[in-house]
């Protein structure tokens, strides 16, 4: 691994003074993202926490074109903007969506899946933080099994898996798609760059840190996001063209309970009377990771 020194951003593209919680993915993704696009962006942006954190109109803490749009049609205002920017002769102009686990797992999920079998030229970015953050920590299709959010109260937790939005999106025969983790920057920041220099329609999903939501310590934000890779409960792979790539395998197998541990919507699962529960997930990672491979 590079020194963390390698990777500090010279040429910054975000103003400070953003509105993000301690501890939260979003401000670190989008630094590193627009050092790596450049000015010659334009970003849309459904609601999201990152709508509050970039600024409510006429704010902007991006040095960068922002348009913010509606839940669930983040994928068609960039089909919009895109197109006029083609016709304006604007081709080198990069246009990004940056969207939360619910505009893209659940509102926005037609009209992504309609902009990625079309092969728009968009590079589509999910800040994977598990839940309907901004608005009170709400459950997702995003949402992992077992999570407590505040639609699971009263001693209640997430019963069902989370979707398998990178299996959806690998269906869609795109040129480039990828996970990307915080914690491992040199490849998250190699991932942004194939992501820019690919045409046609990508996707990067990344594991977003929320320390209100998770029930965190926000000093722990990314040794926890490494503790999801060495788990491998947030697998670090591409896909290209339904050909994948693990970029990352862990050299021991960790179990899943030391990333959940530090997780306070994970604390009921540590009661006697949800082992089981524990021991599911400790299943479905295990079998989740097979597929994978079998996939490579
Ligand atoms: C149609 C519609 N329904 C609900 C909302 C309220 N709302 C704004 S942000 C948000 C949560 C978004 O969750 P997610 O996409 O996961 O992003 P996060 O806040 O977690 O970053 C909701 C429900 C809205 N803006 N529009
Ligand atoms: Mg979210």
């Amino acid at each position: 691994m590079k020194p963390a020194l390698e990777f500090l951003i010279k040429d910054e593209k975000v103003y400070s003074g953003a509105l993000s919680c301690r501890g939260c993915g979003w401000s670190l993704l989008v630094r590193h993202l627009s050092s790596i696009l450049g000015e010659n962006t334009v970003y849309v942006a459904p609601a999201s926490c990152f709508s509050i954190i970039s600024g409510p109109y006429p704010l902007n803490d991006l040095k960068g074109n922002i348009v913010h749009t509606v839940f669930a049609a983040a994928s068609a205002t960039a089909t919009g903007v895109r197109a006029s920017l083609d016709r304006q002769g604007k081709e080198d102009t990069t246009v990004v969506i940056l969207a939360g686990d619910g505009g893209t797992f659940d509102i926005g999920l037609q009209a992504l899946s309609g902009a990625a079998a079309r092969g728009e030229n968009i590079l589509y970015i999910v800040n994977n933080n598990g839940a309907y953050m901004n608005t009170g920590i709400q459950t997702s299709t995003a949402t992992p099994y077992g999570a407590v959010t505040t639609t699971n109260p009263n001693g209640g937790f997430k019963r069902t898996w989370p979707k398998d939005l990178m299996g959806i999106i690998a269906a869609h025969n795109l040129p480039y798609a990828a996970t990307g983790s915080l914690a491992h920057l040199e490849d998250l920041r190699r991932k942004m760059k194939k992501a820019k220099d690919t045409p046609g329609f990508r996707l990067l999903m990344i594991d977003g840190p929320c320390p209100p939501g998770h029930k965190t310590d926000p000093a722990m934000s990314i040794s926890i996001g490494r503790l999801a890779v060495e788990t491998r409960l947030f697998p670090l792979y591409e896909i290209e063209q339904q050909q994948y790539t693990i970029n990352y395998i862990p050299e021991k197998e960790v179990p899943v309970t030391e990333c959940l541990k530090h997780q306070g919507r994970f604390r009921h699962l540590f009661r006697e009377e949800n082992y089981p529960i524990l021991e599911e997930i400790q299943e479905h990672t295990d079998w989740y990771w097979k597929q994978l491979l079998s996939k490579t």
